[in-house]
C-alpha cells in the first residue's frame, strides 16, 4: 500500500477556530480525517503532518523525495500556507527532489489580496488546486492518484 504525504504549513493548525468565511468551519483534524478516508478509497494511506516552521516542511519534502525514489510514496499534497508566497527554500526543495507535489489552497488565492497572487511553488509543483474549500484536499488526492497512473501531463 502506497502512502500520500499531506503537508500543512503555518497557521493551518488554527483551521476551524477563526475566519470561517474564508477557510470553512472544519478543523485540521477534520481535514486529516477527510484525507485518510479519500486515500483509503484509492487503496493508499495518508500520512498527515502540520508545521509552522519552513525548515521542517523542507525536511519533510526531502524525506518524501527519498520515499518516492524508493517506490513507497505516491506524492505530496502541500498547503504551504503563507510560505507559498515567500519561500524560495520550498521551491528548491520540490525541484531538488523530483517528487510530484500538488500545491493546494483552501481559498481562491487569486480572488484575494495581490500579495497572495504570486506563488514560488507553482513553477515547481506538478499541479495546483485552489478555491474548493477543504474538499480540495480530496480532489488533490484523487488527482495525485490519477497522475501516478498516467504519468504524462494531460493524459
Ligand atoms: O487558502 C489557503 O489554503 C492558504 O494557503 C491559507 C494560508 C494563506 O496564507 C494562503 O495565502 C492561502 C493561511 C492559512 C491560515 O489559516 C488560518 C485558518 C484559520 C484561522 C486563521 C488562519
Amino acid at each position: 500500500m502506497k502512502t500520500i504525504l499531506i503537508l500543512n504549513g503555518p497557521n493551518l493548525n488554527l483551521l476551524g477556530t477563526r475566519e470561517p468565511a474564508v477557510y470553512g468551519s472544519e478543523t485540521l483534524a477534520d481535514v486529516e480525517a477527510l484525507c485518510r478516508a479519500e486515500a483509503a478509497r484509492h487503496g493508499a494511506t495518508a500520512d498527515c503532518r502540520q508545521s509552522n516552521h519552513e525548515g521542517q516542511l523542507v525536511d519533510w519534502i526531502h524525506e518524501a523525495g527519498r520515499n518516492y525514489a524508493a517506490g513507497t510514496l505516491l506524492g505530496v499534497v502541500l498547503n504551504a500556507g503563507a510560505y507559498t508566497h515567500t519561500s524560495v527554500a520550498l521551491h528548491d526543495a520540490i525541484k531538488g527532489t523530483n517528487v510530484p507535489v500538488i500545491e493546494l489552497h483552501i481559498s481562491n488565492v487569486h480572488a484575494r489580496e495581490p500579495f497572495r497572487h504570486h506563488s514560488f511553488l507553482s513553477p515547481a509543483a506538478r499541479a495546483v488546486m485552489a478555491g474548493f474549500g477543504v474538499a480540495g484536499y480530496a480532489l488533490a488526492i484523487a488527482g495525485l492518484v490519477r497522475i501516478s497512473e498516467a504519468p504524462k501531463p494531460g493524459v
